[in-house]
């Protein structure tokens, strides 16, 4: 038994510093399958406030090290996804996904994201690496596993956005799906929905539809102008 407890603690401690179990409580959504290797999580609404109002920048600043540059989301939805609305100013770079995210082979070619390209595509926006960053995608999934990804090339203040765009249906105490905006129905299968959490639902946060040529994704430029948007 204590050979076992040695081994184990021997092992343990030479396991790479970034590693951490998923047991659920690292904090993101998906935290019983996915461990945080970046700095935190962000709710929607911080993330609107820290990237669009100076004051709240300023007083965040004083409270965070946040390094000097202007604070960041980086979209890592798919490109169709983007196209369908997005928060003002973000960045596309989309990961693991790049087109058809719902792998429907009716609306044409499936296309994954590199792991690599994505951190490269990232190194080019050529950002201090204390920036805080903000990874953002539909529920909170695909953020954590792009946010890993920044973590372990050296940024060392990435967050990821808890709720997503969309964000998913919030429960009560007990687990019930809740009416929120009070419309007499529980809107699972309504992407518009005040039923679910997100930056566009709940949060109701700006949505921007604008394509600007040096927040996208530029691999891929030409998706942009061809796909139908959806979220
Ligand atoms: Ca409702």
């Amino acid at each position: 038994m204590r050979n076992c407890i040695l081994s184990f603690l021997l092992i343990t401690g030479l396991m790479p510093t970034t590693y951490a179990l998923a047991d659920g409580n690292d904090g993101n959504r998906y935290s019983n399958i996915l461990p945080r290797e970046y700095r935190a999580e962000i709710s929607a609404s911080r993330s609107y406030l820290v990237t669009r109002d100076r004051r709240f920048r300023s007083h965040h600043r004083k409270h965070h090290d946040d390094g000097d540059h202007k604070p960041i989301i980086i979209d890592v939805r798919t490109v169709e996804e983007y196209v369908g609305g997005h928060p003002p100013g973000a960045y596309s770079i989309p990961f693991p996904h790049i087109y058809n995210r719902q792998r429907d082979p009716a609306k044409g070619e499936y296309i994954p994201a590199d792991p690599e390209d994505f951190v490269e595509a990232v190194e080019a926006l050529d950002l201090p690496k204390d920036t805080l960053i903000i990874t953002m995608c539909r529920t909170g999934y695909r953020s954590v596993l792009a946010a890993n990804l920044l973590a372990r090339a050296g940024y060392t203040n990435v967050h990821n956005m808890w709720e997503g765009f969309v964000g998913r249906l919030k429960v009560n105490l007990v687990g019930d799906f809740v009416d929120l905006d009070g419309d007499g129905v529980i809107d699972g299968s309504d992407p518009y929905s005040g039923d679910r959490d997100g930056w566009a639902n709940f949060a109701a946060l700006p949505v921007s539809y604008k394509l600007k040529h040096r927040l996208l994704y530029k691999p891929y430029m030409y998706l942009y102008y061809s796909v139908t948007g959806e979220r």
